[in-house]
């Protein structure tokens, strides 16, 4: 691994370093973890920004800004302990004060990494229940910031977009691998028009953007010692989105019962306990400031989801694999067809969900 103290030495950091190893496995950025000697200096999180993906780095940090600064003023005025670990703190660098760093080729950021937490990959319904909460009440706390945030990532979650650009890239079938995926491009063509239905009601002025996390992937949340959820972490893609986008994504991971990459289809399932236990959660601390058609299409947004993922994912097997770091050839179809019969799970339970959510929204 490339010596990267030139980089953090960029930043103001407190400690001496021991050692940068890599962490995570995330699909966008690169990460490392910096451990400092001393026990009284915190370890740091460096991250190298994806900036073929995040083209505006100062637009993108001006987002996680905002957004950690009014979550920390929300958690004091309501007198929380240990606000350290409950939202990210970003390093200045030590020449303009930006959380950011231009080493002349790539971008590079520093947070405090979040002692004694953990991650999953896979959740239980007691877990998922407290990431229903975390995800509601990070939306509810952005619900008032007064900021303007941007997207960092221009229609990230416009289906509309996503589905123009597998067309174009159907269009331009640039290594030839169409004629292979016919079958799955066929899969989402039927259900088009009605997925497409979240641009439609916003055109109608029905559905509200709001500001949303916007990768609400289960392995994006931090948990302590006593499986309490901390944090949400990830945050390049805070920007104004549906509430679907949150509700949405943690199911199309948190509720599989496989991982979004599994080859063996008869393992992809979704699993209705963790949709339970995590839509109780959501309801509880999103509930106040949800309105009646958000409520009642969260059905339809546990199915955009992997729908969604299955369009980014075939898209990018047929441009070539330029935008997912994959880890064999076929990577990126493997997991378009575990999307789908994610959504296909998820449409043979349709009916139970809409009626377990009619029973429980708040009136
Ligand atoms: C990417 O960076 P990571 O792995 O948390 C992607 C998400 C996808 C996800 C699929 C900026 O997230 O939108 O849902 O992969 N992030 C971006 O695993 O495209
Ligand atoms: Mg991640």
């Amino acid at each position: 691994m490339k010596d990267l103290t030139p980089i953090t030495s960029q930043f103001a950091l407190r400690g001496t370093i021991n050692e940068i190893r890599p962490l995570g496995n995330g699909l966008i950025n690169d990460t490392f973890i910096v451990r400092t000697a001393e026990p009284d200096a915190p370890d740091y999180v460096l991250q190298r920004i994806n900036h073929h993906i995040f083209t505006d780095v100062d637009c993108l940090q001006h987002n996680i800004e905002a957004v950690t600064r009014h979550i920390r003023r929300k958690l004091e005025a309501a007198g929380e302990d240990d606000i350290d670990r409950k939202v990210l703190t970003f390093i200045p660098n030590i020449t303009d004060g930006k959380t950011y760093y231009y080493d002349g080729e790539n971008y590079w950021r520093v947070m405090i990494f979040i002692p004694r937490a953990h991650t999953y990959e896979a959740v239980t319904p007691e877990s998922s229940r407290n990431a229903g909460k975390a995800f509601g009440r990070f939306q509810a706390m952005l619900v008032d910031i007064d900021e303007e945030l941007q997207e960092s990532i221009p229609n990230f979650h416009n289906m509309e977009f996503r589905l123009q650009q597998l067309r174009e890239a159907v269009a331009a079938d640039a290594v030839g691998r169409v004629a292979e995926v016919r079958p799955l491009l066929d899969e989402i063509d039927r259900r088009a028009d009605e997925m497409v239905k979240a641009e439609v009601l916003h055109r109608q002025g029905k559905l509200p953007k709001r500001i949303c996390h916007c990768d609400t992937k289960v392995n994006n949340m931090m948990f302590d010692e006593n499986d309490n959820v901390l944090c949400v972490i990830d945050l390049d893609t805070v920007m104004p989105s549906y509430i679907f986008s949150d509700y949405g994504d943690f199911l199309r991971t948190g509720a599989c019962t496989s991982a979004e990459d599994e080859p063996d289809l008869s393992k992809v399932e979704f699993d209705m306990d963790i949709f339970r236990a995590f839509t109780e959660g959501y309801l509880e601390s999103a509930g106040e400031f949800l309105t009646p058609i958000e409520i009642e299409n969260l059905p339809y947004a546990a199915a955009l989801f992997p729908y969604m993922q299955a369009v980014r994912f075939l898209a990018d097997y047929i441009n070539g694999d330029t935008y997912y770091k994959i880890q064999y050839p076929d990577h990126n179809l493997v997991r378009t067809r575990a999307q789908i019969k994610m959504l296909q799970s998820v449409e043979a339970h349709t009916p139970e969900m809409k009626t377990f959510i009619a029973e429980r929204a708040p009136r």
